[in-house]
């Protein structure tokens, strides 16, 4: 048997979306910017994309939908092109965001930095979401730019982002959320949440690799990172993906048509994997189940290395991961865990398990089967871990 739950890592492209985007490579394979028919009769479908992308995200209009290559794109485009606007030539020299986002957040500020831009990185509490007086002590009068992710890819918490959008209108400061983590799994609609910019990215949400965007309110002026044409209304350079937009756009369409779905039935094998790991001794959930996105479990497993139980798992043919995979290569402890405070020796015992709307009851009453195997051989070769009389009964 075969499970995938590393579904926020990337998920399977939806069949209806595959489906759709196949005519695009090989029959309508046009450039939409040509004046022939090869191009126009790209038309229609792009169309219908830019409105299901729009429309998914209740923007106001689709000129407020950009198309880019993936969300570390739409995020590094956010923080360069503020920097650009409002940072080198103008009088704002700060920007702030949380300690736990992604990568492609946390490397682009370092980069800022090194330009002399000044970032603070908010803390974040044990269930890993940052608390909003800090967030409100932190703005002062040259921050820039506000950039807090609506749902953390490791832990699933969902952060309070439409305080965090009151707080930056009342402040009168930009906010951008990376939101890759949260379309799909719970409601986002950019007006209610007040954000200036949004990120998401297909491939998180049954679409295709290669393929993201960028909400951006009232289409802000912000300087492009790709320069060269006039795509996506001069903003965002570069010849279209029209496979890649039909597909997002019919990706998002089926997010939302799915999304109660999602929340019931996800939610409820979440909840029956996440209650099998709580039975055994020394196993810690992050975070709590109310505010978290429904497919996400981030789980420490007391004298169990991340890496020896993803090797367990992977030989029974389970998927899972130890955190986000753009840090897979690398073997240092989580650094999540390690933002919500957990112990040097904890941060390395991390498993995330992230299912999808295509997970199976099968597949979880299967990985409950092999996950306790794998906890009873590795806690039995492991040299930090011994039982506690409490523990021992159950011999996991
Ligand atoms: N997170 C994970 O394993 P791309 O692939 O560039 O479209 O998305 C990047 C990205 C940005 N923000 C968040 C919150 C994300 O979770 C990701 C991708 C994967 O957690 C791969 S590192």
């Amino acid at each position: 048997m075969r499970v995938y739950l590393d579904n926020n890592a990337t998920t399977i492209v939806d069949p209806e979306v595959e489906k759709l985007m196949n005519p695009f490579f090989c029959q309508m394979y046009g450039n939409p910017n040509s004046l022939h028919q090869f191009g126009s009769e790209t038309h229609p479908a792009l169309s219908v994309a830019m409105d299901r992308l729009y429309d998914g995200i209740n923007a106001k209009d689709s000129d407020d939908v950009i198309v880019t290559s993936c969300a570390t794109e739409s995020n590094n485009w956010v923080l360069q092109g503020i920097y650009f606007d409002k940072i080198k030539n103008a009088d704002k020299n700060h920007i702030i965001t949380s300690s736990v986002e992604h990568p492609s957040i946390i490397a682009t500020c370092r980069f800022l930095e090194t330009l002399g831009v000044r970032v603070t990185y908010l803390p974040v509490n044990h269930e890993g979401v940052i608390n909003i007086n800090d967030l409100k002590e932190a703005i002062d009068e040259e921050t820039a730019l506000v950039s807090i992710m609506w749902a953390n890819n490791e832990t699933g918490m969902i952060f309070p982002i439409e305080e965090i959008g009151q707080v930056c209108k009342e402040k009168g400061v930009l906010f951008h959320s990376d939101g890759v983590q949260a379309i799909g799994k719970i409601a986002v609609d950019v007006q209610k949440a007040g954000v200036d910019f949004m990120s998401f990215s297909a491939h998180k949400f049954h679409g295709p690799k290669g393929v993201g965007g960028l909400y951006i309110k009232d289409s802000i002026a912000l300087t492009s990172l790709l320069h060269g044409g006039e795509h996506m209304g001069g903003r965002r350079s570069g010849t279209l993906n029209v496979a890649g937009i039909v597909a997002m756009g019919k990706a998002m369409e089926l997010a939302v048509k799915y999304q109660e779905y999602e929340y019931k039935e996800v939610t409820r094998l979440r909840n029956k994997l996440e209650d099998a790991l709580l039975e055994i001794p020394d196993v810690f959930v992050v975070g709590n189940k109310k505010d978290r996105v429904p497919n996400t479990i981030l789980a420490s497993i007391k004298g169990v290395e991340g890496e020896g139980m993803l090797w367990d798992l992977n030989q029974y043919g389970i998927a899972a991961s130890t955190g986000s995979a753009c840090a897979s290569e690398d073997l240092e402890s989580n650094p999540v865990m390690e933002a919500i405070g957990a112990e040097a020796d904890l941060a390395h015992t991390a498993l995330r398990l992230s299912l999808s709307r295509f997970t199976t009851e099968e597949e979880i009453d299967y990985t409950i089967l092999h996950i306790k195997q794998a906890i009873k051989r590795l806690r039995a070769i492991s040299s930090t871990f011994s039982y506690t009389p409490k523990n021992h009964k159950s011999g996991l």
